[in-house]
């Protein structure tokens, strides 16, 4: 896949989800780079920024995606020559490809040991992360059952229930406003995240917060499986997540709203569960408390809060979370 072909997947959500996107921007990068013949250093290093702005403006709200592009962006900042740096470049992505696959692996050890024999789970939208939780427990042999969501509107349930029935996990699908009459019935909610703030609260698709406070109410446990490049670091410093409002023609088709013209389609794509509704986020670094989100940001995400600034205001307001 080409760059433009990349950046125009992840925008019209063939390609989704936050670690899926974080993965296929670094692996976009990468092939650029490889397709490149720079005379010097410098022409290297503006290319390839143009090409990471080009990616990051893509979607606003997974922070995954700015994460994964500094991340290897910051290759291209301690060399000297343009053969270290495309070096250094292909080496980084190849780092953070793997290490992202292997957190995946972590986080599933990690969440399974939270998921008891015989125990129900629901989960809404379709998460890499929370999902190898689950099937890693059924792998385990622990007897569990799932309640999967349709996921208005774009429907990413299907991909949830497709991949749980492939691992012969037995499920039920509901559609989303029947969340809170099931939610007695489960032992735990497991979700995964687009960003994590620096006091813990999680964005995640949209219909989690209802279900979150549905558990809350319920007195059921809610957990949220997310690698430590879901924090975002300019939270804490007072920037928002910007939530991705997405076009109206994905909750009702063009020709029934012309005929509509009072009525305004509103379609954010997230919400936000705040951090007093989250009992534990299970990252490769190890199950954390929400209130314990500002120390991954501090110590597992690499860039100091002030490099994340600096970065933040280079892309003019593109990337600030
Ligand atoms: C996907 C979504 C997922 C998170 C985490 O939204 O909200 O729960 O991205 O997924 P969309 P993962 O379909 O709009 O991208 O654990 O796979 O990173």
């Amino acid at each position: 896949m080409t760059l433009e072909e990349t950046a125009r997947g992840i925008r019209t959500m063939e390609i989704r989800g936050a670690g899926r996107i974080a993965r296929a921007a670094v692996e976009a990068l990468d092939a650029h780079a490889n397709g490149l013949s720079p005379t010097a250093l410098d022409e290297f290093r503006a290319e390839m920024q143009r090409a990471a702005n080009l990616l990051v403006e893509t979607r606003p709200t997974a922070v995954s995606l700015p994460n994964a592009v500094r991340s290897v962006m910051r290759a291209l900042d301690d060399v000297d020559t343009l053969s270290e740096a495309r070096q250094a470049f292909h080496e980084r992505a190849r780092w953070f490809v793997a290490s992202s696959l292997g957190a995946v692996s972590k986080i599933a050890a990690i969440g399974a040991r939270h998921i008891r024999d015989g125990d129900t789970v629901m989960t809404h939208c379709n998460s890499e992360a929370a999902l190898a939780c689950i099937i890693e427990a059924h792998r385990q042999g622990k007897a569990i059952e799932v309640f999967a969501t349709e996921v208005r509107p774009r429907n990413q349930g299907l991909i949830t229930i497709q991949m749980l029935n492939d691992a012969g996990v037995p499920t039920s699908y509901i559609v989303d406003s029947a969340a809170r009459s099931f939610v007695n019935q489960v032992d735990l909610v497991i979700v995964g995240a687009d960003a994590i703030t620096a006091n813990g609260a999680v964005v995640n698709k949209i219909g989690t917060a209802p279900i979150a406070l549905a558990a809350h109410e319920a007195r059921t446990n809610v957990v949220v499986a997310a690698e430590t490049y879901k924090f975002a670091p300019l939270t804490a410093l007072g920037d928002f997540v910007p939530i991705e409002e997405r076009p109206s023609s994905e909750v009702l088709p063009d020709e029934i709203a012309a005929r509509l013209p009072h009525v305004r389609v509103r379609n954010p794509a997230f919400d936000v569960i705040p951090a007093g509704y989250v009992d534990l986020i299970f990252t490769e670094q190890g199950a954390i408390p929400p209130s314990m989100a500002w120390l991954i940001i501090r110590d597992h995400l690499g860039w100091s809060i002030d490099e994340y600034r600096r970065a933040g205001e280079d892309e003019a307001g593109r990337g600030r979370r």
